[in-house]
C-alpha cells in the first residue's frame, strides 16, 4: 500500500472545520451494526477473546459463514424508520474478520474466502445511501490473532505485519467504498489497555488519517485511532449527566444489554430508555448511535426491531425539537430538564416535573408557547424567569417537550 507520504495540500490539522461537521451535528441519531463470525456461536462480539478460541480454531467459522437472508436494504428502513439519519457497520472487529473483499487481509480472512463468497460492505454501503442515509464504516487496528498486539515491542516483526494490515484494509476501504462519511475506529489502543500515547506510537495515526483524508476529504473520524478525531464518544447505556460539552461527541450502546454482537439471550431496552438517552445526549451538544445485532443469517433480533421502530414513532412526532438544533440555551438539569435550540425556537425537554409548574431562568420576549402535540400551554413572566403551566393530563413518557416561540422586542 502506498500510504508514506501524505498529500502535501493536506492541512495541517486533521480537525475538521465546523462547516463539515455540521450535517453529523444535525443528523443527531445513527444506527450502528455488529455484524461478523461471532454471530454464529452467539456469544457476543468477545467471545473469540473471552473463551480463549485458538485463532485457527475461531477461523473455521468463516467455512460457516453464508448469510441467506442478508438484505441491507431491510436494514435501511430498520434504520429509517428508527429516525436515523446515519449508519456505521462493522467492516472488521478485533476477530479480524473482515466482510469485504480485502487482499490487505492477513491469511485472506475475508467474506470472499468464506462460505459466502462475497463482498458484504459493498451492497451495505449502497444500500444505506439509497434509503438517503448518512453512511459510515467501522474498523478496528487491532487483530487478535497478531500477539504484537500485546506486545509490540517484543514482538517487531509481527508488529509490523499488524500495522501494514491496518493500513492496507483502512486504504482498501477508503478507496474503494467511498464516499463514506464516518470512520469509526475502534480498539486503537494498545494491550486493550494501553495508553493514548502508546497507540499513538505504535499506530501513527497522524499518517494514518492523513492517508484517510486524502480519499475522503470531509469523512468524520471517530476518536479510536489513537488520535482525537472529530468528536468524543461516550460507550454503555448509563445515564447521561452534566453540563453541556464544547465538543462534539457521541453516546454508543447496544440496545441489547448482552452484547453488541448477536446473542439469542438478549435483553432489549425499550423504546423509551432510548428515546430517553438521546434527549439527554443531545441537550448537551451529544448525538447517539445505538446497535442492533443481526444474527448468522443477516435478520435483525424482532424484538430490536420493536425498540427501534418506538424510537421512530417518537422522532416523528418530536424530531423539531432534535435534528438540526443545537444544545442551550440554558445548561440541563440532570433529571429534571434540557434545552435544544433551532430558529426562533427554544425546545424544553421536560424529563421529570417537581410540582404543577416549571419555572426557566429564560429572560427575553415570548411570542408563544405549546407542546409538540400542538396544545397552547400556559405561561407567565414571573421574576427569575418564565413560569410554564402544563397540568398532568398534558404531561408525556418518557419526556414531555415544549416549544417556546421568541418574540421580538
Ligand atoms: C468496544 C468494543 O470492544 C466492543 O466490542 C464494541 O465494538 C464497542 C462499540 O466498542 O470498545
Amino acid at each position: 500500500a502506498k500510504l508514506a507520504n501524505a498529500d502535501p495540500t493536506l492541512a495541517p490539522d486533521l480537525l475538521l472545520p465546523d462547516r463539515d461537521m455540521a450535517w453529523w451535528r444535525d443528523a443527531k441519531f445513527g444506527v450502528f451494526i455488529h455484524w461478523g463470525l461471532y454471530a454464529i456461536p452467539a456469544k457476543g462480539e468477545w467471545h473469540m477473546f473471552n473463551d480463549k478460541v485458538p485463532a485457527a480454531e475461531y477461523a473455521k467459522l468463516a467455512g460457516q459463514f453464508d448469510p441467506q437472508h442478508y438484505d441491507p436494504d431491510a436494514w435501511a428502513r430498520i434504520a429509517s424508520d428508527a429516525g436515523a439519519r446515519y449508519m456505521v457497520m462493522t467492516a472488521r472487529h478485533h476477530d479480524g474478520f473482515s466482510l469485504f473483499d480485502s487482499p490487505a487481509s492477513y491469511g485472506q480472512y475475508d467474506s470472499m474466502h468464506a462460505a459466502a463468497k462475497r463482498d458484504l460492505i459493498a451492497p451495505f454501503v449502497k444500500a444505506v445511501r439509497g434509503a438517503g442515509l448518512r453512511v459510515g464504516l467501522y474498523y478496528s487496528p487491532l487483530d487478535w490473532r497478531f500477539p504484537a498486539y500485546f506486545r509490540p515491542r517484543e514482538l517487531p516483526d509481527n508488529a509490523r505485519l499488524l500495522k501494514q494490515q491496518t493500513y492496507g484494509q483502512v486504504e482498501e476501504l477508503m478507496r474503494g467504498y467511498g464516499p463514506l462519511d464516518i470512520l469509526w475506529y475502534d480498539g486503537g489502543w494498545l494491550a486493550h489497555q494501553g495508553t493514548d500515547a502508546d497507540a499513538a506510537w505504535f499506530w501513527e495515526p497522524d499518517k494514518l488519517n492523513r492517508m484517510v483524508r486524502r480519499y475522503q476529504p470531509k469523512i468524520v473520524i471517530n476518536p479510536r485511532s489513537g488520535w482525537k478525531g472529530d468528536f468524543d464518544t461516550a460507550e454503555g447505556p448509563g445515564p447521561i449527566t452534566g453540563p453541556i460539552r464544547a465538543r462534539p461527541w457521541e453516546k454508543t450502546f447496544s440496545i441489547s444489554r448482552t452484547a453488541w454482537g448477536y446473542t439469542r439471550d438478549d435483553n432489549v431496552m425499550s423504546a423509551d430508555e432510548v428515546i430517553r438517552l438521546i434527549v439527554d445526549a443531545v441537550i448537551r451538544n451529544g448525538n447517539v448511535l445505538a446497535n442492533m445485532s443481526p444474527d448468522p443469517d443477516g435478520v435483525v433480533p424482532p424484538k430490536q426491531v420493536e425498540t427501534l421502530r418506538g424510537v421512530g414513532k417518537w422522532l416523528k412526532a418530536h424530531g423539531r425539537a432534535v435534528y438540526g438544533t443545537r444544545p442551550g440555551p440554558l445548561q440541563p438539569v440532570d433529571g429534571v430538564y434540557g434545552t435544544t435550540q433551532a430558529g426562533n425556537s427554544v425546545f424544553v425537554h421536560v424529563l421529570s416535573w417537581q410540582g404543577d409548574t416549571l419555572t426557566l431562568p429564560l429572560a427575553g420576549p415570548v411570542a408563544a408557547v405549546r407542546n409538540l402535540s400542538g396544545n397552547a400551554v400556559e405561561w407567565k413572566r414571573v421574576a427569575g424567569g418564565l413560569r410554564l403551566s402544563v397540568p398532568a393530563s398534558a404531561r408525556e413518557a418518557p419526556v414531555t417537550v415544549l416549544e417556546i416561540r421568541r418574540g421580538v422586542d
